[in-house]
């Protein structure tokens, strides 16, 4: 597949990049649909971490769904195709390995905040080289809790986190500043839309205010450069620990 060089210009300068229309409405209506036979007859039969729900009680609370791809076939070709692998080979400059797909879902008036974070806080990789295809699903914007990126953050090194007690983002950005907010922008999004972010890049949502949905597959690919170091990101951890401690800043 050939892509846009701008693409990749602007994603290296900002850390981000819209895709608009990467899949028709009528893909991402296939998708959602996809998503509701999994909730009906996968996620019965799987494990119970597969969901993560706002309201424990409330099984149409469902807020994250994870591992789809080893639990669903559907998903795991999804996940696979060329169609996502060539675009994050392409913003990253590499072969890239599958990661996991995600549903990242803010059901209406109850979805809670994503508190601002790095990915590759979590990812824990040397060097730390992924990225995000986040595929709009619904209509998507500042009411209902669009994506807010912090422009050009992926180039600034990686912040502290500490605990955030957000079911499902266990860590968010602990000295998160009005210049991050002054530098944030609002993503606004239609069915299909799709969103490349890196894992460095500082991304956070808020609240769902509205009385609609708003959902997003998450697909995650790392780069063949980056690897995973238990060890040496433990040691990188703690080290980082000790001086967001010193710094007063956890
Ligand atoms: O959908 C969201 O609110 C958050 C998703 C996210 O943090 C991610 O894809 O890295």
């Amino acid at each position: 597949m050939k892509f846009n060089s701008r693409l990749k210009e602007d994603f290296d300068r900002d850390g981000f990049v819209l895709v608009e229309g990467y899949l028709s409405a009528g893909e991402a209506g296939e998708i959602n649909d996809n998503i509701q036979r999994f909730i009906d007859e996968v996620l019965p039969k799987s494990p119970d971490t597969t969901a993560f729900y706002e309201d424990m009680d409330d099984p149409a609370s469902i807020k994250r769904l994870q591992n789809m791809a080893d639990l669903d076939p559907y998903f795991g070709e999804l996940f696979q195709s060329d169609r996502f692998t060539e675009l994050s080979g392409f913003l990253l400059a590499d072969e890239v390995v599958p990661k996991s797909p995600q549903w990242f879902n803010k059901p209406a008036r109850v979805g809670t905040v994503t508190p601002p974070h790095q990915d590759g806080f979590y990812f824990m990789l040397e060097p730390n080289e992924a990225i995000t295809l986040w595929l709009a699903l619904d209509y998507i914007d500042e009411e209902n809790g669009c994506m807010r990126y912090v422009r050009g953050s992926h180039r600034r090194g990686m912040r502290p986190h500490r605990s955030s007690n957000v079911l499902g983002f266990s860590q968010g950005v602990s000295d998160y500043t009005d210049e991050d907010r002054d530098r944030e922008v609002a993503m606004c999004a239609k069915p299909g839309d799709l969103f490349a972010h890196h894992s460095m890049v500082i991304h956070r949502a808020d609240a769902n205010q509205s009385d609609r949905r708003r959902a997003a597959l998450g697909l995650v690919y790392f780069a063949a450069r980056a690897r995973k170091d238990e060890e040496k990101a433990e040691r990188y951890r703690k080290e980082l620990f000790a001086r967001w401690e010193k710094e007063g800043k956890i």
